[in-house]
């Protein structure tokens, strides 16, 4: 087999950015299996009709059902609203699919484990969307962790600061009601930096946190569903069920020590995804806004030039640039998803689990509802006890 074949559910923000990946795979990563865009759904048929024309998928049909039983599907990637996550993985699973799904991975930890439980006992290689982690300069500094450069770790400081919400008269949109998304900042922002913290540090021991919604009821959005409210004297409004920023502190199992903020009220913050991280010989700071470079401190360095400087992820030996541009030449938050697929083709190919795999979408989950569970009972919370 040289081919996968894809049926893709969702055709949005994420349907796209994935749609874009699977197009650059072939260009820039020849040696890889060639994924085949075969097959796009979604709800409404006209407008994935067209997102399927624009994107270059061969089909599109709007009932996600339709892929389960054809053979030129093999593998089903799940980026539609969070609520349909679980019931399309764990029917793709028992079909025999393999499943890249979007984060968070369910609306709860239970569902999560029961789709991770559906993937392993189909025998499926699965993975959770976590594409930040496949960011050249994030995998260095693993690499400078893993090999001790930064000795033992004492902080991990994270933030991921949008402001799209500020404005009250911003419509209910679904990633704004908790039956469909799970949660808010915390499922939607606070879950990248958790599984980054797992990538990078280890497993989180307890935590504890805080969330407010700061606008608790919004006008409904307009027939569109897309960003426009309803307006005029008809316009109605629903509350706001999820969390507009959540913030916690954690405690690392290796006894470092974590603190997050997720939040999308970080007015002149479009999208600030970052973190610092201290040991006992040196330091990293990563902010995605500047996605090509890691910062860097040693304290081994001769005294009169410590301080902070700047490495540039683009060049060889780092993580995948000698498949993109000459020296220098930056890439883009596109590339973690080209490189994301990579991770899964490549453990197709193979038949190996892909990392991360669902495994690492439940431990983030864990981490998520001890989070809401420490919020909600004004307590520190054990991960391992949910
Ligand atoms: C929207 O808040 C969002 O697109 C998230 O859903 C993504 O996962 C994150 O990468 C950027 O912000």
């Amino acid at each position: 087999m040289n081919t996968v074949n894809i049926g893709m559910v969702g055709y949005k923000f994420m349907g796209k950015a994935h749609s874009n990946a699977y197009r650059a795979l072939p260009m820039f990563f020849p040696h890889s299996l060639k994924p085949s865009m075969n097959v796009i759904c979604g709800r409404n048929l006209e407008a994935v009709a067209a997102a399927g024309k624009q994107f270059g998928w061969k089909e599109h049909t709007s009932d996600w059902r339709d892929l389960l039983d054809r053979d030129d599907i093999d593998l089903i990637d799940i980026n539609a609203p969070s609520n349909a996550h679980k019931e399309i993985a764990i029917a793709a699973a028992k079909a025999g699919k393999h499943l890249y799904c979007e984060k968070p991975l369910a609306l709860s930890l239970a569902d999560s484990r029961e789709m991770l439980e559906a993937a392993e006992k189909a025998g499926v290689k699965h993975m959770v969307g976590f594409n930040y982690r496949f960011t050249p300069a994030i995998m260095l500094a693993k690499q400078l962790i893993e090999e001790g450069r930064l000795g033992d770790i004492y902080h991990f400081r994270a933030w991921f600061l949008q402001d799209w919400i500020v404005d009250p008269s911003f419509p209910l949109v679904w990633r704004l009601q908790q039956e469909i998304a799970g949660s808010g900042a915390l499922g939607d922002l606070g879950a990248h930096l958790i599984d980054l913290s797992h990538y990078l540090i280890g497993d989180i021991s307890e935590v504890i946190g805080m969330s407010e919604t700061f606008i608790k009821e919004r006008p409904l959005p307009d027939e569109s569903g897309g960003l426009s409210a309803i307006t005029g004297d008809t316009a109605a409004t629903g509350p706001v069920t999820v969390d507009d920023a959540t913030l916690f502190l954690a405690r690392f199992a290796n006894g470092a020590l974590g603190t997050f903020e997720a939040t999308r009220f970080a007015t002149g913050h479009r999208s600030t995804n970052s973190f610092e991280i201290n040991g006992s010989k040196g330091s990293v700071i990563f902010d995605f806004e500047r996605m090509n470079e890691l910062q860097v401190h040693f304290s081994e360095d001769e005294a009169d030039v410590q301080g902070f400087r700047r490495v540039l992820a683009t060049d060889p030996p780092h993580a995948y640039s000698d498949a993109w541009w000459p020296a220098g030449h930056p890439i883009g938050y596109e590339h973690t998803f080209t490189h994301a697929f990579l991770e899964l083709l490549d453990a197709i190919q193979k038949d190996r689990q892909p990392s991360p795999s669902f495994s690492e979408g439940v431990k983030c989950q864990q981490v998520l509802e001890a989070v809401e569970l420490s919020i909600k009972d004004r307590k520190w919370i054990q991960v391992s006890s949910l």
